[in-house]
């Protein structure tokens, strides 16, 4: 069985590789901390992130993890949603790590599936680059089991974590189904959202009996990494759209830790990541943590949902 060392090795430049590698490690840290016997899982660290959340005990704990997993892969600096600003390491280092390092927060205290998200970028521009500039993106959930998507820009493998926290691959060539039945959105937001998603859910929801002539079933977690892996699994689509809220002009997704590598594995196993229409790997950031409007997975369903942006 190939681990992630040997696939990295084989596809991967030695400093990316020994970055993801860091990474992994940092993974399985966290996975260890979030099963450690006397953890209390939802318990406040008492401070506000960048984005105004309330930190965790363990958000705290796994940004520190993550850090340092940068600092012994030789990056330039550190991005975070946990840190308002980037986080200066080494000056010469080769590329720049952004990450969420510890997605579905609101998740933590009901045991569902968390994760860490992660992009390895380019030090041009301080980071802030198109999506598709991207070295290498992925994502780790912590659930029944430790599991890690990965894409160093040729196509998509998965791991899953073995008992002494090495990657064990899973699949080598991670694809999304091209046609799904099986849609996630936040519904209690419909009232707020926009003419266009108004439709594409309202035909979802007519199912057989609508335009679209066949089922579909709704499955909604809260924590991007958990539908993900779903979508990678089986296909679906999820949408954070933009919405008529206060702040929510740009739906509630960071672009470039959440969204960016999310496009970046999703295009690299053949799906399609959008802001609705336009591909979130053609987004240029101007800002650490702007947010995105975000719809991603199966390439028909994330088609549909742009021609209904098409239509007005
Ligand atoms: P977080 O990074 O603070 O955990 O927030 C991101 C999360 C995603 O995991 C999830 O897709 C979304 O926010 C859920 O938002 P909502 O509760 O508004 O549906
Ligand atoms: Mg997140």
């Amino acid at each position: 069985m190939t681990n992630l060392a040997a696939y990295l090795d084989s596809r991967a430049g030695p400093e990316l590789a020994a970055a993801i590698g860091e990474l992994a490690a940092a993974a399985a840290r966290i996975s260890a901390e979030i099963r450690a016997p006397r953890r209390v899982l939802d318990a406040v660290a008492g401070d506000v992130n960048a984005d105004g959340d309330t930190q965790k005990a363990l958000d705290v704990l796994a940004d520190e993890i993550i850090l340092g997993a940068a600092r012994q892969a030789g990056a330039a600096a550190y991005m975070s949603e946990e840190r308002e600003a980037a986080i200066p390491l080494e000056p010469d280092g080769p590329f720049i790590i952004a990450s969420d390092p510890l997605d579905g927060s609101s998740n933590i205290g009901v045991n569902v599936s968390i994760g860490t998200i992660f992009s390895v970028l380019p030090t041009a521009g301080a980071g802030l680059v198109a999506g598709r500039a991207q070295h290498a993106a992925g994502f780790f959930v912590y659930g029944p089991q430790t599991t890690l998507l990965v894409t160093v820009g040729a196509g998509v493998a998965s791991f899953r974590m073995d008992a002494d926290g090495n990657f064990q691959m899973i699949d080598d060539n991670v694809r999304i189904p091209e046609q799904t039945g099986e849609f996630a959105i936040n519904a209690g937001n419909q009232r707020y959202w926009l003419p266009p998603v108004q439709r594409y859910i309202a035909d979802c929801v007519a199912g057989a009996d609508g335009p679209r002539g066949r089922n579909f079933s709704q499955r909604y977690v809260g924590s991007l990494v958990a539908e993900a892996w779903r979508i990678f699994s089986r296909g679906g689509v999820f949408l954070y759209p933009a919405d008529s809220r206060d702040g929510f002009a740009d739906g509630r997704l960071r672009l470039v830790y959440e969204a960016a590598p999310m496009a970046l594995l999703v295009e690299q196993a053949g799906g399609r990541a959008t802001d609705g229409t336009r591909d979130i790997l053609d987004i240029t950031p101007t800002a650490v943590h702007q947010r995105v409007p975000l719809v991603f997975g199966s390439s028909e369903e994330v088609d549909e949902v742009a021609s209904q942006h098409a239509a007005g």
